[in-house]
């Protein structure tokens, strides 16, 4: 079984494996170590990953990036609107969801973001298995800390799709603080002073801070601050703003009226921006942009931080915010870890140093520190990789809240609840309890919509408590309901049981197991009295220790002192049943889902077709080749000169048809004009190799004898 950490970048994804000796990044078909997150549409075939960015100039309308931050999103959310300047193809509404229109096979087909990123996740699935030659399907990605439950949904969904078992969607900082910790055997322990860390990755797209505390076998993650629209993407669009106005002045082209000129400024403006991490200056040359005239200027590193300079003003915000929201001072923080491509940029690096005051660290890969954090996760989460555990304690960034019906029992019932707040821990289970006599509903959402992204809709679900009724005497049910944010990071209601009280006579615990964590329980277990405990929570963690927590409920002075057997009398919630819940949440029905899959498993075979054809199509081509050089060459002896002029009168033909009507045949059709060939050079070939095979027997037993 395959362990592999995908870190799925705006820009670019880099895949990593655990193998036994540890985490390697791999490289792709064209052996690059980041893959161009990117999908595009032919006349017969998909491209997808390193293809798609080879074909996007002369193939824009049907290209396809930003997919990560698509999936899960609408079209007409103001930020989607926003991701519509980085993206070729045309952006179109799908019931709800953003996705593309493009022509594929000939034909105009829309994809939804989940599916465009399903298949660019089947491209990422072959290049892993081709490097480990074992199916692929276990996988931990990453994604910004800043994600929402419809969009971790959208990519859960996307990987299910194509076939992949996500076991994590992981933070991207706190992917970078595992890779960082796992990996140290000097940690503080318990006791000490924990190592305070503040992770900060700025990518293509997007910018966050995490502060992270480190001690022996954990990392505990105290918050993340982030700027969404803040990465190299804003550095190449200023550039690109700034030549489109020189261009226009000095040469009168308008680069913005022409998509291909401005996706060729676009990447020369990326290149000319790297140049200056490392130099002062550097040109920007392009021939024949528009109109056979070729563009020439220059750019300084000063004259680019001038450009960014609205952008480079709200460098510290996320790191303030971390600071403030982890009540820590930049004293605090011991180590400043930088990752992602665009913290190379010097008036990044010294913005973020004036900050902290202190010298920056980049003991970690900044391109393959988020893909090698992911690797260790799925490796620690897969059961066939042994690897010293270490745990990890996230945050929950928004907070999420219940709603219910109010019921008609309770008049003075609250109708909401805020169950998970900005700043607990996740993973985490939370109970929540609730006195009905009938069926009901509740729904999650957002507590504070404005803390999302663009006009993210708060909504996340709703969920059908079936199978609840009065009891015999006409008295409440105490439902108990399961909230889990998982470790993806998406809500769910996971399980109902009702419980009921009942006094059981019981042994006194022993004293001394008691800990500080009894004390939440004790609170959280008041007696229920349905006129005013009407819903409340509690974390599971509470529950599932109480054994201590629940025998304490009655306070000591009940306690018989007297008798032998220490026993006392406890009011306990005992379970009595289960109680079905319906869940609607925004991820894919099944049936979709599985339509999905099957729409993806078969454009995997029409990419296979081609790319087979093509294969016999260049086998064709190089066995002629071949062929007709050695015929004259070291076949000469072999052939009589019937056979030479023969064989060379097929090469001839089959190679005159190679390029006519054979340009665009089926692969049946190689292999037949191979096989072709083969008939007339085969007794040849064969009579050379009889050669070989006779001199290499006799020089053998010259040897030995
Ligand atoms: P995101 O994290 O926003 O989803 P990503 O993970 O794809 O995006 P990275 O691979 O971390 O992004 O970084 C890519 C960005 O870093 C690009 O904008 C790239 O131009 C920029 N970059 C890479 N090298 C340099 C450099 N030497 N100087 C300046 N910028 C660079
Ligand atoms: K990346
Ligand atoms: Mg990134």
């Amino acid at each position: 079984m395959s362990v592999v950490g995908v870190d799925f970048g705006t820009l670019n994804t880099v895949i990593a494996v655990a193998r036994n000796r540890g985490v390697d990044v791999i490289v792709n078909e064209v052996s690059n170590r980041a893959t161009p997150s990117l999908v595009g549409f032919g006349p017969k075939s998909r491209y997808l990953g390193e293809p798609a960015k080879t074909q996007e100039i002369s193939n824009l309308k049907n290209t396809v990036g930003s997919l990560k931050r698509l999936a899960g999103r609408a079209l007409n959310d103001p930020d989607v609107q926003i991701e519509q300047d980085f993206v070729s193809a045309p952006l179109v509404d799908i019931n709800g969801q953003v996705g593309a229109e493009v022509t594929y096979m000939g034909k105009k087909e829309r994809y939804t973001a989940t599916q465009l990123v399903s298949m660019f996740l089947s491209k990422i699935k072959q290049t892993a298995s081709a490097e480990l030659k074992l199916p692929v399907s276990d996988l931990v990605m990453s994604v910004p800390a800043w994600f929402t439950d419809a969009q971790r949904r959208a990519l859960m969904d996307a990987a299910e799709i194509s076939g992949l078992k996500l076991l994590r969607l992981m933070n991207d900082t706190t992917a970078a603080a595992l890779g960082y910790g796992i990996t140290k055997t000097d940690l503080p322990t318990a006791e000490e002073k924990p190592r305070r860390v503040a992770f900060i990755d700025i990518g293509h797209s997007n910018y966050t801070c995490s502060i992270v505390e480190f001690r022996k076998g954990e990392l505990t993650v105290k918050s993340t601050a982030y700027d969404r629209h803040f990465g190299g993407r804003d550095f190449d669009k200023a550039l690109v703003d700034h030549f489109a106005a020189e261009f226009k002045e000095k040469y009168k082209l308008d680069i913005k009226s022409n998509p291909k000129a401005l996706v060729r400024v676009h990447a020369g403006a990326e290149k000319l921006k790297k140049i200056l991490s490392a130099n002062q200056q550097a040109p920007l040359n392009i021939e024949s942009l528009m109109n056979d005239v070729d563009v020439a200027t220059m750019m300084t590193r000063e004259g680019l931080e001038e450009l960014v300079e609205p952008l480079l003003k709200r460098a510290h915000i996320p790191l303030e915010q971390a600071l403030l929201e982890a009540k820590l001072k930049v004293e605090d923080i011991d180590i400043i870890e930088l990752v992602g491509g665009c913290t190379r940029v010097p008036a990044l690096k010294d913005r973020i140093q004036k900050f902290f005051g202190k010298t920056l660290s980049f003991t970690l890969n900044q391109d393959e520190a988020i893909a090698r954090g992911c690797a260790f996760s799925c490796a620690i989460l897969s059961p066939v990789f042994r690897v010293r555990d270490f745990a990890i304690h996230d945050i929950v960034n928004y907070p999420i809240e219940f709603t219910w019906e109010k019921s008609p029992d309770i008049p003075d019932e609250d109708t909401s609840l805020t169950v998970f707040n900005k700043g607990n821990v996740m993973p985490s289970t939370k109970i929540l309890t609730f006195y009905r006599k009938e069926p009901f509903n509740l729904e999650a959402k957002y507590a504070k919509p404005e803390m999302l992204p663009g006009k993210t809709n708060a909504w996340i679900g709703r969920f059908a408590v079936k199978n609840v009724k009065a009891d015999s005497s006409n008295d409440f049910m105490i439902c108990k309901l399961k909230a889990r944010l998982n470790l993806h990071g998406i809500l769910n209601v996971e399980q109902g049981y009702y419980v009921e009280d009942m006094e059981v006579e019981e042994p006194i615990p022993e004293e001394k197991k008691e800990d500080g964590e009894k004390k939440d329980a004790d609170v959280s277990f008041e007696p229920p009295d349905p006129l005013h405990v009407h819903a409340s929570c509690e974390d599971e963690r509470a529950v599932k220790r109480p054994r201590l927590g629940q025998q304490s409920l009655t306070p000591p002075k009940a306690m018989d002192t007297d008798e032998k057997p220490k026993t006392r009398k406890v009011k306990k919630q005992v379970r009595k049943g289960d109680l079905p819940i319906v869940s609607g949440t925004s991820s894919l029905e099944e049936a979709t889902k599985a339509s999905a899959a099957e729409q993806e498993a078969s454009m995997i075979m029409e990419d296979k077709l081609v790319a087979d054809t093509e294969e016999k199509k260049n086998e064709l081509e190089t066995y002629i080749y071949e062929m007709r050089n050695k015929i004259d060459d070291q076949y000469s002896d072999f052939a009589s000169e019937d056979e030479k002029t023969k064989l060379k009168a097929k090469l001839e033909a089959s190679e005159e048809w190679l390029y006519d009507e054979g340009e665009d045949a089926t692969k049946a059709v190689y292999i037949a004009k191979m096989d072709e060939i083969r008939a007339v050079a085969g007794p040849i070939v064969q009579r050379y190799f009889d050669k070989v095979e006779a001199e290499r027997a006799a020089a053998q037993a010259e040897a030995e004898a």
